[in-house]
């Protein structure tokens, strides 16, 4: 129960004994407006659905909310997210996760990897090494980190960095559904790898009601080829 409605609907109740109408009246204008604007108000979903120029849908964008509020206080830390080496290739290729997040890089192929981001949101490299975890890296500043290995230079992979529990990447049809969402205003964004830091992400204003909220965004470029993983 949230505190703040359980005291609107007390002093309703107090207020019963004089003014029936009116008090009755006001709790339920509140109640409207808190289930409106309340960011603790019962969970939503939003389904996003994304397209290139051509009009295909678009694959590997990241959906992301940032409520108008704010984002909640005390949130439960995020597991750690888990980037793979795997088929000569970074899987999975784009990861989005919360700022403050740990992300570990298990090499799942018999063949020596390197990790290298070069990007300002987080720098940093693990050097070559076979079979094996190191030890898991905390992305602690928003914004795009491009994974590299300068080993194999076929191997691009992408971790995407955002304040807010809410977002999602969309899939092959290019929809993303972000679940467990408070009703309230969001700013909602769309970031595409091929934007890279050059092209701010695309934004629009969008109100969280009860339900599922549907929203579009259109891309106006066609996603670049990805270089297959070379045959070892
Ligand atoms: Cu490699």
């Amino acid at each position: 129960m949230n505190p703040a409605r359980g005291r609107n609907r007390r002093t309703g109740g107090a207020n019963r004994v004089g003014h029936a109408p009116l008090a009755t009246l006001g709790s339920a204008l509140l109640g409207v407006l808190i289930g409106i604007y309340c960011p603790s108000g019962p969970a939503a979903t939003l389904t996003a659905t994304t397209s290139d120029k051509t009009g295909a849908p678009l694959a590997d964008v990241v959906i992301y909310l940032e409520p108008a509020a704010g984002v909640p206080a005390d949130l439960p830390a995020e597991p750690d997210a888990v980037v793979a080496q795997e088929g000569m290739q970074f899987v999975p290729y784009l990861t989005t996760i919360r700022v403050g997040t740990r992300v570990s890089f298990p090499n799942r192929d018999n063949m020596e990897h390197h990790v290298k981001s070069f990007s300002e949101a987080k720098p940093f490299e693990l050097k070559i090494y076979s079979a094996g975890t190191p030890a898991p890296i905390t992305f602690d500043k928003i914004g795009m980190v491009g994974l590299n290995c300068l080993l194999h230079d076929w191997m691009r992979g992408f971790i995407y960095v955002v304040d807010t529990p809410y977002f999602a990447n969309t899939d092959r049809t290019g929809v993303a559904t972000v679940v467990d969402l408070p009703e309230g205003k969001y700013e909602a964004r769309a970031w595409h790898p091929d934007m890279s830091t050059y092209i701010a992400p695309l934004t629009q204003e969008i109100t969280i009601g009860p339900g599922t909220t549907s929203i579009r965004f259109g891309f106006d470029f066609v996603p670049r080829k990805r270089k297959p993983p070379h045959p070892v």
